[in-house]
């Protein structure tokens, strides 16, 4: 069998040793943040992990390879070239078509188990759109994290999405959510929603124990971390409100459909909150990132 994807020599090594590793994904990057603050960003998680004594592993697909781990140049591709955002379903289209894409939470969930990478960091779940009911709009990494085992660290879900149905979802699909710190799962820029969460714990090691117990029993879901920005870092609730309505009306007014949504929404929103989102969103990758590090090591530890 050849291998359909690379890794790189850093995250190889640090597999091969049992040394932490750390996926995050590229979607953020191309997508998600405005330029030129996204190609900053991707440099900052990676040292992020480096200087926690984890090896990060961004994953994108470069000319139809995905790749799982990328070198300096890698990363500014993400972060100025003109990618497509794949989710799991364009995966074998852009490996045929020798494309270059991001990849989503989905993606980089499945890219990152494939090459047997534990622990992701990301800023927030795709979930399941206001109106899903009508436009049957859900984002699949819902699904692909039903069948992928992977504990991914994320502020919850963005507050542009119907949060509840979210839960609904991951209950129906039976992927355990666990709060961290916290027994209110977050909605990204403002630490809590109105859901309360049925299980909380207050350290990595727990993680790495719940991971450890759900390879244990034998089961395909990953995990889902919900890690809330600290309250004083989180986004004025009211200009959220406010901010969150115009983006939604100017959604509609557009027409846009499909994977356009969400980076349509989030980069509205940037502009709007004249970039104070956008330090809310650096703030609260910045935080997954940290947390995904610790239970990185708790799980290396816990394997040693
Ligand atoms: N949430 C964010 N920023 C992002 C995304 C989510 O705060 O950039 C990206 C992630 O890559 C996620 C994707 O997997 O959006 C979900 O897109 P969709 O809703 O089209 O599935
Ligand atoms: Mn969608």
């Amino acid at each position: 069998m050849t291998s359909s994807f690379r890794v790189s020599e850093p995250v190889a090594a640090a597999l091969a040793e049992n040394r932490p590793v750390v996926a995050l994904e590229s979607t953020i990057i191309s997508h998600g943040l405005p330029r030129p603050r996204n190609h900053e960003a991707a440099l900052e998680f990676e040292e992020i992990l480096r200087s926690a004594g984890v090896t990060p592993a961004t994953i994108a697909v470069l000319d139809g390879v995905p790749q799982i781990g990328l070198d300096a140049e890698g990363v500014r591709r993400i972060a100025e070239d003109e990618l497509a955002k794949a989710s799991v379903r364009d995966l074998p289209i852009i490996a045929a078509l020798k494309v270059s894409a991001a990849t989503t939470v989905a993606a980089t969930s499945h890219l990152a188990t494939l090459a047997g990478i534990r622990v992701f960091a990301t800023g927030g779940l795709g979930g399941v759109h206001r109106g899903a009911s009508e436009s049957f709009d859900e984002s699949a990494d819902i699904p692909t994290l039903a069948v992928t085992p992977i504990t991914v660290v994320s502020a919850g879900v963005k507050s542009v999405l119907d949060i509840g149905a979210t839960l609904e979802r991951l209950e129906t699909l039976s992927i355990p959510v666990v709060g961290y710190g916290t027994t209110v799962f977050p909605r990204f820029w403002l630490r809590e929603s109105a859901y309360s969460l049925d299980w909380s714990v207050d350290t990595a090691a727990e993680i790495a124990l719940i991971m450890q117990a759900r390879d244990d029993s034998q089961l395909r879901q990953g995990i889902v971390v919900a890690n809330p920005i600290p309250l004083h870092q989180q986004w004025d609730p009211a200009e959220h409100d406010r901010v969150l309505i115009e983006a939604l009306a100017a959604a509609d007014a557009a027409g846009v459909t499909g994977k356009a949504v969400t980076p349509f929404l989030l980069l509205y929103i940037v502009e709007a909150s004249g970039g104070r989102s956008l330090e809310v969103n650096l703030d609260l990758a910045r935080n997954n990132v940290r947390v995904a590090a610790e239970i990185a090591t708790a799980w290396s530890a816990l394997r040693a």
